[in-house]
């Protein structure tokens, strides 16, 4: 079952009810917002500053990092245009009693074309069942190379910052971003100040352990994976969290980042996928 619902401020969403999970997704940046299995916690965060005002972003669920992750292209906005974009909704398929399947799709616009001078064509797929699987393709209309980073933004939802261990990026490489530095992780991950880090080399199952639960990240199309937890004083200057925010989420980001970006010829296509379960 899904509706076509909107916030008292013309916010519109989809929201999707089956018999393994439910999700929010709205049509600006093609944004899923909730995403929860039977009888469980929502697996992602979402801030409860939150307030879905159109054009910004929505801080917490899955923002769409596209066409750049991060902010080295000053030309356009950190993370990209796309996540304050309206997509159009293409499709909802309830493919059985426990697995809804929706499409939405963005192409380029007038405003786009002016910070970004592409035609192209976004297609983001998502598949809600007792996994979520969300398939980010981008296909180049324009006559020139495309060069692309793009990451999904993933907030996962923790018990605790604390209690929270990730596992299976050690012995990759990363960029750490606060002090513009390359390491290579030796042991599983642990919390207790702040980390942005970029991993490169990525091409197994990255597992969030948390008290409650365990959550397995799988990736195809991308080799690269942002890992973000802004800790104490961070979060305090981030927009859109409360003080304490840090406590309840990590970010793992299925990307394609820095080295492991993309370059699309007039024509060619590419898609970024991933698999939560
Ligand atoms: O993915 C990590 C990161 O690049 C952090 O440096 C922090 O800026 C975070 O993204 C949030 O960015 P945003 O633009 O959503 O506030």
């Amino acid at each position: 079952m899904y509706k076509l619902k909107s916030f008292a401020n013309g916010f519109d969403y989809i929201e999707v009810q089956n018999t393994a999970s439910s999700a929010k997704i709205a049509l600006q940046g093609a944004h899923i917002f909730e995403y929860k299995r039977e009888r469980e916690e929502d697996i992602l965060w979402l801030s409860q500053e939150s307030d879905f005002q159109k054009t910004k972003a929505i801080r917490g669920g899955v923002p769409l990092c596209w066409p750049r992750f991060g902010s080295l292209d000053k030309s356009l906005p950190q993370h990209g245009f796309a996540r304050t974009m309206l997509f159009e909704l293409l499709e909802v398929k309830e493919i059985h009693e426990g697995k809804t399947q929706l499409i939405l799709e963005l192409r380029d616009t007038k405003e786009s074309r002016e910070i970004w001078n592409f035609s192209f064509k976004l297609q983001m797929k998502i598949t809600i069942a007792k996994s979520l699987t969300m398939q980010l393709t981008t296909t180049n209309l324009d006559t020139k190379e495309m060069f692309l980073t793009q990451a999904f933004h993933t907030y996962f939802n923790v018990s605790d910052i604390s209690d929270v261990t990730i596992i299976g990026l050690q012995n990759r490489h990363y960029f750490d971003a606060l002090v513009d530095e390359e390491f290579t992780q030796n042991a599983e991950i642990r919390f207790t100040q702040e980390v942005d880090r970029v991993y490169q080399g990525v091409n197994a199952a990255v597992v969030l352990e948390d008290k409650r639960r365990s959550i397995s990240i799988k990736s195809s199309g991308s080799s690269s994976v942002v890992v973000w937890n802004p800790w104490i004083e961070k979060c305090k200057r981030m927009s859109g969290m409360q003080a304490l925010a840090y406590k309840e989420f990590v970010c793992i980001e299925s990307a394609n980042a820095f080295d492991d970006f993309k370059s699309l010829k007039a024509g060619e296509s590419h898609r970024l996928e991933t698999l939560i379960c």
